[in-house]
């Protein structure tokens, strides 16, 4: 595993550090936004007074603190793959390129010492589970590897309570950031509620204290709220999402493929917006995971 100097040098120093995915650069953003995107969540970390820490698989090699030129080449190149835990020891092994999922990167920042990542969404219980079994790895990874997760709630693509009931199931708290209700990415609300409300980035720094300090694996899912001027419209997104998934079914698309094709089609469908709804999210989880971050090291001084 190669770890970036200034990622190194801040671990030792104990100063904040943030991770961040490549799944959501190479599968689910087009070229160049997805670029442009990545890099400008790197500078918000670094504005908000942490160490951005993209992480990717480059010739089999696992990196934590891809540099641009390596951002934008995941952002370039077709066909890379998609990484979550169960791709990992092959794509290591054969030398391939790989963009981590939010389970995949989970597991490359815990074993390089880094506590926070920030994402727009994870991943969950699709719809149709009660048939399917499809319930995606990010679950699993949340439940056992020490990471807090920073994200804008599930996206509306899952099936929200079934995913919620797993959360609770495997033993991970739902935060949400001033509010009591669950985001779902592309609005600030739905139908349902988060476990807890944490009104300032030093209360999530302490919730993430604690469990550590009780040594109760796994990690938090804060859920972070789209600002209200970049939300979209419920009943535009529900129809682009409906439409979506019946065009999903009707291709025969399953498994790893499913979320990429629903983000790319939504993109579609929504002439754009929710691509842009998407970038401003996971700009404003950047913020908030750098202040938690550096929140928490704060208080371990
Ligand atoms: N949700 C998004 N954007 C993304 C993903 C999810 O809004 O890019 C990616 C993340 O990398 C997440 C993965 O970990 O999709 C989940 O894929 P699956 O549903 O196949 O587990
Ligand atoms: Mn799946």
């Amino acid at each position: 595993m190669k770890i970036n100097p200034e990622v190194i040098k801040a671990l030792k120093a104990h100063k904040p550090v943030v991770a961040l995915e490549s799944t959501i650069i190479s599968h689910g953003m087009p070229y160049p936004k997805n670029v442009k995107c990545a890099l400008m969540v790197e500078k918000v970390i670094r504005e908000n007074g942490a160490v951005p820490a993209t992480v990717g698989i480059i010739n089999g090699e696992p990196i934590v603190g891809m540099t641009p030129s390596e951002i934008e080449k995941f952002g370039k190149t077709k066909g890379i793959a998609k990484v979550s835990r169960r791709d990992i020891p092959y794509i290591t092994a054969m030398k391939k390129w790989g963009a981590t999922t939010v389970s995949a990167t989970m597991i490359f920042a815990a074993l390089a010492g880094i506590e926070f990542f920030v994402t727009g969404g994870i991943g969950g219980a699709q719809k149709g589970v009660q048939h399917t079994f499809d319930i995606s790895a990010d679950l699993d990874e949340l439940a056992k590897t020490n990471v807090t997760v920073i994200c804008a709630g599930p996206k509306a693509i899952l099936d929200l309570p079934v995913t919620l009931e797993l959360l609770e199931s495997k033993g991970v708290p739902v935060i949400g950031y001033n509010t009591e209700c669950l985001p779902a990415f592309y609005t600030r609300t739905s139908k349902f509620k988060v476990d807890y409300n944490a009104k300032t980035p030093l209360d999530i720094a302490k919730i993430h204290k604690m469990k550590r300090a009780y040594k109760l694996d796994g990690g938090i899912l804060v859920t972070n709220p789209i600002p209200q001027k970049y939300a979209m419209d419920e009943k535009v997104i529900n129809k682009a999402i409906k439409q979506a998934q019946a065009e999903m079914e009707k291709k025969g698309i399953k498994g790893k493929d499913e979320t990429p094709f629903l983000l790319a089609r939504i993109v579609e469908l929504t002439k754009g917006d929710s691509l842009d709804t998407n970038i401003q999210l996971v700009l404003n989880n950047a913020k908030l995971g750098a202040q938690i971050a550096k929140a928490y090291c704060a208080l371990k001084k």
